[in-house]
């Protein structure tokens, strides 16, 4: 039978169950939907066979646990729905849930080999003394729930959980022309340069994306990368961005190191180790060239999780650096198990630094702390002469900055870099 009637049949035996009249007095439905993230990269990295095997384990435990509670029906490669009957409230229907997460990310044994899923669900409610459930709206709830559950540290979310929710569907049509930016060549990276304060000499670049849309012109990244990040978009978007600055940059020796920001909401994760790995093959990109930022705040609301994480990375031989640095509340005890060699401080800080003395005794304070932590210290946002003084004299070793240059595409660089060489 094709995929699309046996979904269909799938459909209808969910209806059913939705508008089945003699469960008014079993108490409520939960309806869920189970996803795997990243299919595609598990695929490429085990080969049809095996996941295959994994989704075929999947699906057991899937029904050993639906059995004599409900029913479950597999309406995509890797995605069930399922109902739940007999749930009391919606305290008992988060429980389910949470016992549901935890038995399908258990690890799975496939030929003495361990493997994980990373997967998440969706679930929405129903009182059948309320009016009855259409199947229509009920999955575009759950598919809502399902996006939300992407960014819970759980996994999992109810439909009504938290405000995204409104968010998700305004944010649709973003979503669903950012999918398509990278086909359309909508993407590029631009490159800010760094300074050395003491030769004043190059020392690297950071990579900031740029989105030019058609209609909108051009969309901030600090718009559209949120929104990635609600969705696997974000794997994606991070997958095209380490391509494309190693492969604009791995000729380019004479730069020295190049910086790519990164989502910290990947951490949570190892399958970034093998994506930056992937790529420095790809490219031949030379690893003590390349840096990955990660936002302060982010790393600490999620260490337990980052460190593992961070410390793979490091053993590909690059660079990491903690980001808007000073806005995060970290505390030195936190910031040593981070396994960074970069502090960049936030621009906030310096924006202010010859007027008001307190940022500048803060500046001061978090170069002298990045160097008890024998890290790197980066100045960013570094507009005027007078700011870079005032740092060189503090002992900060780099700044970045519209004193240097914008952030600029590839082309303006290798011009901007041509005239730099020239007043060297
Ligand atoms: O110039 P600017 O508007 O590029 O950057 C705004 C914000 O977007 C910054 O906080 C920066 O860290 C983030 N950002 C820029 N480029 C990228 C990118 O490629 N990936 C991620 N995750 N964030 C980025
Ligand atoms: O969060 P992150 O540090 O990655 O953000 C980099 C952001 O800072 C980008 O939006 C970039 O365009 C911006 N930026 C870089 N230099 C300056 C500067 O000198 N002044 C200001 N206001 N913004 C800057
Ligand atoms: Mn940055």
């Amino acid at each position: 039978m094709s995929l699309d009637r046996c979904r269909s049949a799938a459909l209808q035996r969910i209806e059913a169950q939705l508008t089945e009249a003699s469960w008014e007095e079993e108490g409520i439905r939960a309806v869920l939907l189970v996803g795997v993230n990243r299919l595609r990269q598990l695929n490429l990295s085990h080969g049809y066979r095996r996941v295959d095997r994994l989704l075929e384990a999947l699906a057991q435990r899937v029904e050993g646990f639906v059995s004599g509670k409900g029913i479950a029906e597999r309406i995509g490669n890797a995605d069930y729905l399922i109902v739940l009957q007999g749930i009391r409230n919606p305290g008992h229907a988060r429980l389910a849930l949470a016992r549901l997460h935890a038995l399908l990310s258990a690890v799975y044994a496939i030929d003495g080999e361990t493997h994980h899923l990373s997967l998440a669900i969706g679930a929405a409610l129903f009182d059948p003394a309320q009016a009855p459930a259409d199947l229509e709206s009920c999955l575009r709830r759950l598919e809502r729930a399902l996006l939300n559950a992407r960014q819970t540290p759980e996994g999992y979310a109810f439909d009504g959980d938290r405000q995204t929710v409104e968010e998700g569907i305004i944010d649709w049509d973003l979503e669903h022309d950012l999918r398509q930016a990278a086909d359309r060549g909508q993407l590029a990276m631009y490159y800010q340069p760094q300074q050395r304060l003491d030769d004043g000499r190059l020392h690297g670049v950071e990579a900031l994306i740029r989105w030019r849309n058609g209609a909108q012109g051009f969309v901030r990244p600090d718009l559209f990368i949120p929104i990635a990040e609600r969705s696997t978009l974000i794997e994606e978007i991070t997958t095209w961005t380490l391509n494309a600055v190693m492969r604009e940059m791995a000729s380019r020796n004479g730069i020295g190191h190049v910086s790519i920001n990164l989502s910290a909401q990947l951490l949570q994760r190892q399958d970034i180790v093998d994506d930056v790995r992937a790529a420095l093959a790809i490219w031949g990109f030379d690893p003590a060239r390349l840096v990955l930022e990660v936002t302060e705040s982010a790393v600490i609301s999620r260490l337990d999780q980052a460190v593992d994480t961070l410390q793979a990375l490091r053993e590909l031989g690059i660079g990491l650096s903690i980001d808007d640095f000073g806005t995060g509340y970290s505390t030195m005890t936190y910031l040593r198990r981070i396994p960074a060699c970069e502090l960049k401080i936030d621009r906030s800080f310096i924006a202010n630094m010859t007027g008001q003395t307190m940022d500048a005794h803060i500046v001061k304070s978090l170069i002298l702390m990045a160097r008890g932590l024998q890290m790197r210290v980066v100045a960013e946002g570094v507009e005027d002469e007078e700011t870079r003084a005032l740092l060189r004299d503090m002992g900060c070793e780099l700044i970045q900055g519209y004193l240097l240059a914008r952030p600029m595409p590839l082309a303006e660089l290798d011009g901007w870099l041509e005239d730099a060489s020239g007043r060297q």
